[in-house]
């Protein structure tokens, strides 16, 4: 809220942007506003109960109970349970899929199917819950693909040049909602005094000159001999690159987050634990395609060391997969070292 040049009060709320931005789309019937605007709610609950994490007792094991003799519940599972019953009746969607679910989410029968998927991951960085590091909810939202009636997986497995929606909430020093519907990426700040979502960062775009470079470097002896060299280019160890400052919260979207409005690469590539199989250990399509989309938007890009991210096919709902992610010559960078050294 803040008085422009003509002393006018002005006051953008995530609802009045989104019903903004439906204009864009004269053929918009509504229901993807609709929809963003039940996940801004989501994101008000889940942000409520995780500022109150340590006091209410939903840290912890599932297991527990608390003093009133109630069966105590964890903070993810309260996230994913949150989204999922705020969306399951409205209309608006054929079908679910959590990370926390090994199956699609079907509506259930006594409510209509719509025409969207919404595809999530409720908590994400959950090992940092218990250390009040911040956290965070990602979404997107693909158009389904078949007809009519309940979705099915062929709706999910679809890639992410496809979606219509992505966006993530971050629970931390404040509690802030960012999204792309394909035209920009916007961000919204939680007033709490008010419980409304205020547009704080109109059209985020990566600067151009990164900060930062983010990975569990712990892992280093894992990697491909490609993404170590790169990690030396980034430390300015090869040639005359200059340096970039190291900072890894191990929360995704804390990390993607903090590197899209300073600028850098965030990256969790294959690594090599398990000799027999090196795999990446994100989720394309809770948490890779979405986070993709919004990069591109704001400038930047994701591989997953040879091709786009976007251009990926699912094969399944929970795919892992490496992931590159930031300013674009950076992530291009670690596809010509993973090229040129594997
Ligand atoms: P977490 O296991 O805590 O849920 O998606 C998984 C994730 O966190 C990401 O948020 C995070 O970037 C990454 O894993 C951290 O993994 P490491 O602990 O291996 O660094």
């Amino acid at each position: 809220m803040f008085l422009d040049s003509q002393g006018k009060l002005r006051v953008m709320t995530i609802e009045r942007h989104i019903l903004e931005e439906q204009k864009i789309h004269p053929d918009a019937t509504g229901t993807l506003t609709n929809l963003l605007y039940d996940l801004a709610l989501a994101g008000k609950f889940i942000a409520s109960n995780t500022a109150r994490a340590g006091l209410v007792e939903i840290l912890g094991s599932t297991e527990d109970y608390n003093v009133q003799g109630e069966q105590v519940m964890k903070l993810d599972r309260l996230a994913d349970q949150t989204i999922y019953r705020l969306n399951d009746h409205t209309g608006r969607l054929a079908a679910m899929a959590s990370e926390e679910h090994a199956d699609l989410l079907p509506i259930p029968p006594r409510h209509p199917t719509g025409k969207y998927i919404l595809l999530y991951d409720p908590l994400d960085g959950s090992s940092n819950i218990d250390y009040n590091t911040s956290i965070g909810t990602i979404f997107s939202v693909f158009r389904r693909v078949t007809e009519s009636g309940p979705g099915t997986l062929e709706d999910c497995l679809q890639p992410g040049s496809e979606l219509v929606v992505a966006g993530y909430l971050v629970y931390s020093v404040s509690t802030m909602l960012v999204y792309t519907t394909g035209s920009g990426v916007h961000g919204f700040t939680l007033d709490p005094s008010v419980g409304e979502f205020l547009l704080t960062h109109p059209n985020i775009r990566i600067p151009d000159k990164p900060k930062y470079y983010s990975t569990n470097q712990g892992n280093q002896k894992y990697w491909s001999q490609g993404v170590q060299e790169y990690t030396r280019s980034l430390q300015g160890l090869e040639g005359n690159d200059k340096s970039l400052s190291a900072r890894y919260i191990g929360s995704l979207v804390g990390d993607f987050h903090r590197n899209l409005l300073a600028g850098g690469i965030f990256y969790y590539p294959a690594d090599y634990k398990d000799p027999k199989k090196p795999t990446g250990k994100l989720r394309l399509l809770y948490e890779a395609a979405p986070l993709a989309f919004i990069a591109e938007q704001a400038g930047g890009y994701a591989s997953d060391g040879f091709q786009r991210i976007l251009d990926i096919q699912p094969a399944s709902l929970h795919q892992r997969t490496p992931l590159f992610i930031g300013n674009r010559e950076l992530v291009e960078k670690a596809e010509e070292y993973i090229k040129k050294f594997g």
